[in-house]
């Protein structure tokens, strides 16, 4: 079995609207004006360079933004060009978010490996905690689908119920451990309040997973051995809004802030066959700001792991310290890191390892995998990008028809390209099909 990362491409509707309250990036960046070519451009550059590792690498595509569906349903007409011109700017900001880029939220991910049937199987995050997030899990299902369509292999999940209670951010707040050759394995879903309590529980910030969603995600996916634990509430008032912007597990590794949980993870898992690497040499308020933690913790061919992080860590020195004593710090495996420019997205609050969603599988599964989206031609999608992608864009271009036009043109071409046939509802309805096509 080996890793797939799969990407999300940032899609041309890139754009800074402060939307997600908790997310510190988000919120503090609202209103600035975002440049989609530099920020699709500088994924294209991280998966690039994860290629370049020799380390299998996949893409998905951006969601349909601004988003048909929503505007039809919220009475606007079935004509997107059309819908944009009268719908008022907050509606018009939820349907054309490109969040659908960190990938990390598409689903929650189990490998054969860990399953009772054998299958890998995928459950879409229903993304309630936040309006512009919340319309994001039909296409994720719809997706999926189309790439994992081989039900010898697969199974798609359709998302959990869309009420409070089953709030779901997917992988975002999922890692997977394994040591002894990948025959040992613990599924860890990490959850930020109980479905009964308010959103916030009481604290700043919005608890965006419940435990709930957590459980019923390990039981549709016949998880053997799923662990589960509680954010701290401390971790997310600082801003981390989903557990991956203070944890990251890779192989047997945990690389976690000390105040990431609320409970010790030692407490939990094998202390024998896990590596755990708790930091406790930075503030959380630093993890938040500098996104270490988010970093991407990649095994190489030698066994040993890479940290790709953000560039946000190279510029505090004391963060990067911390960094260094990690690597130099002989009882873990980790002994390189790589420093990547994200920023145009880290803006909105998402970085390396939001941008992936991991996929672990094994040679007859990725040869069941369809469409071109396993190790693309990173040169053709940067032409694409070039030839498609505004450098400048702020929230009045988000009532533009030509502005929907173009996307649309972006996103047909793409498809494509990664062969996908008819992956969104506008493709869909202009070629006379019901908005589902099934
Ligand atoms: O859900 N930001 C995303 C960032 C998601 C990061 N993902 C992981 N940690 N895995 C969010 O808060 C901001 C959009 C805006 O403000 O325009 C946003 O949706």
């Amino acid at each position: 079995m080996s890793e797939v990362n799969f990407d999300g491409l940032v899609g041309p509707t890139h754009n800074y609207a402060g939307l997600s309250h908790g997310n510190r990036a988000s919120t503090g960046n609202a209103g600035a004006v975002s440049n989609p070519k530099r920020a699709a451009l500088q994924g294209l550059a991280k998966m690039r360079f994860a290629a370049s590792l020799g380390l299998p690498q996949g893409v998905l595509p951006p969601h349909e933004r601004p988003h048909g569906p929503t505007l039809r349903r919220l009475g606007f007409g079935d004509d997107p060009a059309v819908a944009v011109q009268a719908a008022p700017a907050a509606a018009l900001r939820m349907v054309s978010s490109a969040a659908s880029m960190w990938t990390a939220n598409a689903a929650t991910v189990s490998p054969s490996a860990d399953t009772v049937d054998g299958r890998v199987h995928f459950t879409p995050a229903n993304l309630l905690a936040n309006a512009h997030r919340a319309i994001e899990g039909e296409q994720s299902y719809r997706t999926l689908n189309t790439i994992f369509a081989d039900a010898d292999h697969f199974a798609v999940h359709e998302p959990l119920p869309a009420t409070l209670m089953f709030a779901d951010e997917g992988a975002a707040n999922h890692t997977r451990l394994h040591w002894a050759n990948g025959a040992e394995a613990i599924e860890l879903f990490v959850y930020g309040r109980e479905g009964a309590e308010s959103l916030d529980a009481g604290g700043s910030f919005p608890r965006r997973q419940t435990r709930e969603a957590s459980e019923a995600v390990a039981r549709l996916h016949q998880v053997k051995n799923a662990v589960f634990l509680r954010q701290s509430a401390e971790a997310i008032d600082s801003g981390a809004f989903h557990n991956d912007v203070v944890a990251v597990g890779n192989g047997n590794v945990l690389l976690y802030h000390a105040h990431a949980f609320d409970e010790d993870p030692m407490n939990l898992l094998p202390t024998d066959a896990i590596c755990f690497v708790p930091v406790d040499g930075i503030s959380l308020d630093d993890a938040v700001a500098t996104y270490l933690f988010n970093s991407q913790l990649l095994t190489l061919h030698d066994g040993s792991m890479l940290l790709l992080a953000p560039q946000a860590v190279a510029e505090a020195p004391h963060v990067a310290r911390e960094v260094d004593r990690i690597l130099a710090d002989g009882s873990n495996p980790i002994e390189r890191v790589q420093y990547l420019d994200l920023r145009e997205s880290m803006r909105n609050g998402g970085g390396p390892a939001c941008l992936r969603l991991r996929v672990e599988l094994n040679d007859a599964e990725r040869e069941a995998i369809s469409g071109n989206v396993l190790n693309p031609s990173f040169d053709a999608l940067e032409v694409w990008v070039e030839r498609h992608y505004r450098e400048r864009l702020q929230a009045s271009d988000l009532a533009d028809p030509a502005f929907v036009r173009e996307t649309h043109d972006a996103l047909s071409e793409l498809t494509d390209m990664l062969g996908l046939g008819d992956l969104y509802d506008f493709q869909r309805t202009s070629r006379g099909s019901t908005a589902d096509g099934e």
